[in-house]
């Protein structure tokens, strides 16, 4: 190794660690920090969370033989480093654009990477079943699950835990404690984790004890030994020893995170034990770099911002308007306050703002409660994450007809984050649930609008869903009717388009590219997906050929529920999402190739 060359070059594979001195390791560790500054300034990604992972990630690296030994990364959008330091330096270049390297762990990328979903509090499971298999097989291959403070609120983890301790697999879990997930972490668990490392009574008796004792030559050892037993009972006191210990899982720590020394000494010592062991480091989400640090919020967790004149902008406002409206409206977020558009709600009426932790499948039961005890929840959740709480929703809210209000964020192709992160699925899921209203704004004005009309509703669950992207400005339409935008001939060789939210305004796109070729269109925008408006369906029979345009999928969405109705009356195309993984790639681009845009939309129109 070049003792004058900058080292990060230079590491192209985890043994390449291990030839490095522990000052060349405080060099790489400030060399990848820059690193990562620099790209995630470039592309956009995660930040906070791998900046304070920089010494963790080297520390196992260096103890662990990956890929033979297993590193699981729960959530995995900390894993930036990880990639660093398994020969993908030069990826960053493209991180999460088309075609390039993924924000997440990637089994198409590396042989060090085994789980790639993205969505949290999984590794522990995954865990699990892999050291299980091992030892089935007969192999000597170490599992070690990498889990942030904020991830071991879903209650996935506690599953995952609980069986660990229970079969005594042979695991190691880095809880990796920052205090914090996207916004400070919600949980008397992490409270107590928080305790530990902010109690200024507790640290500064501890140093003082301990160089007292270092003082007394004779008594020194047996000082020593008191004060060893003072820090476990205080730690007792404080500590999720026992938690953990009580599920049959060994607590080490807590370790300082940012000493590859200590972690590399945990990560062997754990080695030594049979069963579960938790190792707890401590770790400052941003370290190193200012900005992140002083970030209050969410330490630069990741670079995007809540953006005015977009549809999250609109609901954060809107919200606030509802809640000052009427007192019993209350909202709960399941650890995303920012990104979902709830802290000027919160601010507000901090009384009546719920962070729940990365608990979606609670959040929703929760909501059912707090609708059955005479509140109205609005539970703003990315469309994605809702996914996982599907029979929540079914059953908990549904059955019980509990009104509910469901705000997906992030609905539809979403880009950069990858196959993970689409909203794909929610108008398939949703309109599964008997009773189920479902809204979708295509303007900032309607997102409003539609919250309202949602509040009066009151009998059963309504879910309104919107896109990542800027809003367009249209005044609202009648409550409970479509709008029929654009009205075109009908009869022979007569066209109408159907498109729900987003893609009501592609479709009116597309009808304008057609106009001046003489192709005269209906455009429909239904607003509400679920129930169809008679009217719309009525209207769309008339013309001999109907396309409807979703950016969900396809199979079993909004456009199949319309051709159900009239395919029996005039020939219905279905456009919409095809049920596969899609990866990251910018948006706009992802429906272009799916023909979801305007081009796409008169091509098929075209047809005839
Ligand atoms: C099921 C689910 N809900 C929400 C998210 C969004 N999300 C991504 S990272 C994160 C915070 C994770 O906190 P923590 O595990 O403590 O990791 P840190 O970023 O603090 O290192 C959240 C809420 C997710 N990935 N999965």
């Amino acid at each position: 190794m070049d003792a004058f060359s900058p080292i990060l070059p230079q590491i192209s594979d985890p043994a390449d660690l291990r030839q490095l001195s522990y000052k060349q390791l405080d060099q790489l560790c400030e060399e990848i920090r820059e690193f990562v500054v620099d790209a995630v300034n470039r592309t956009g990604g995660h930040l906070g969370s791998n900046l304070g992972a920089v010494e963790l990630t080297v520390a196992l690296h260096r103890t662990l033989r990956s890929p033979h030994d297993v590193i699981l990364w729960d959530t995995g959008h900390q894993a930036y480093v990880h990639k660093l330091l398994t020969g993908r330096m030069k990826g960053f270049q493209d991180l999460r654009q088309a075609g390039g390297m993924s924000g997440y762990p990637s089994r198409s990328e590396s042989e060090h990477d085994w789980i790639e979903n993205s969505h949290a509090s999984t590794a522990l499971s995954y865990a699990h079943g892999l050291a299980t298999s091992f030892k089935v097989a007969g192999v000597n291959r170490r599992v070690v699950a990498v889990i942030g403070d904020g991830s071991m609120t879903g209650g996935m983890a506690y599953e995952g835990l609980n069986n660990l301790g229970h079969s005594g697999s042979d695991v190691t879990i880095v809880l990796n404690d920052n205090g914090r997930s996207y916004a400070p972490t919600v949980s008397l668990l992490s409270d107590s984790l928080v305790k530990i490392r902010s109690n200024p009574v507790y640290m500064a008796r501890q140093r003082r004890f301990e160089s007292f004792t270092e003082t007394l030559p004779l008594v020194g050892p047996a000082a020593h030994g008191a004060v060893r037993a003072w820090k476990a009972a205080i730690r007792e006191a404080f500590e999720p020893k026992a938690f953990f210990e009580q599920l049959g899982v060994r607590y080490m720590g807590p370790f300082d995170g940012h000493e590859i020394r200590a972690v590399e000494q945990a990560l062997e010592n754990a080695a030594a034990f049979e069963g579960p062991v938790v190792l707890h480091v401590l770790t400052n989400k941003g370290r190193g770099y200012a900005p992140a640090e002083n970030d209050a919020i969410k330490n630069m967790h990741d670079t995007s911002q809540l953006k005015p004149g977009s549809y999250t902008d609109a609901f954060a406002k809107a919200i606030v308007e509802l809640g000052e409206q009427h007192d019993d409206v209350v909202a709960i977020t399941a650890a995303m306050p920012d990104s979902t558009g709830l802290l000027d709600f919160a601010a507000r009426f901090p009384d009546r703002m719920f962070d729940v932790g990365i608990a979606e499948q609670h959040a929703v039961t929760f909501a059912a409660g707090l609708a059955m005890g005479g509140l109205r929840p609005v539970f703003a959740v990315y469309s994605t994450f809702l996914t996982r709480a599907f029979d929540q929703v079914n059953l908990d809210v549904g059955l019980h007809e509990q009104p509910v209000i469901f705000c997906l964020d992030r609905a539809g192709i979403t880009g950069d984050d990858g196959a993970s992160h689409h909203g794909v699925l929610d108008l398939v899921l949703m309109s599964k649930v008997p009773n189920m209203t479902i809204l979708c704004p295509s303007s900032y004005e309607e997102l409003k609008q539609m919250l309202g009309d949602a509040y009066l509703l009151n009998r059963g669950p309504v879910c309104i869903r919107w896109p990542k992207t800027s809003a367009t400005h249209r005044p609202p339409a009648e409550v409970g009717r479509g709008l029929a935008a654009r009205k075109g001939r009908t009869g022979d060789g007569s066209i109408c388009f159907i498109g729900v939210g987003k893609m009501f305004n592609i479709a009116m796109e597309a009808a304008d590219l057609l106009a001046p070729e003489g192709i005269d269109v209906t455009v429909w925008d239904p607003r509400a997906a679920l129930p169809l408006d008679p009217l719309m369906l009525n209207d769309a029979a008339k013309h001999s050929f109907v396309i409807t345009a979703e950016d969900g999928y396809r199979e079993g969405g909004i456009g199949s529920a319309i051709a159900d109705e009239i395919s029996d009356q005039t020939k219905v195309r279905v456009m919409g999402v095809p049920t596969t993984y899609i990866s990251h790639a910018n948006a706009d681009a992802i429906l272009g190739s799916l023909g979801l845009d305007a081009e796409g939309l008169a091509a098929e129109a075209r047809k005839g």
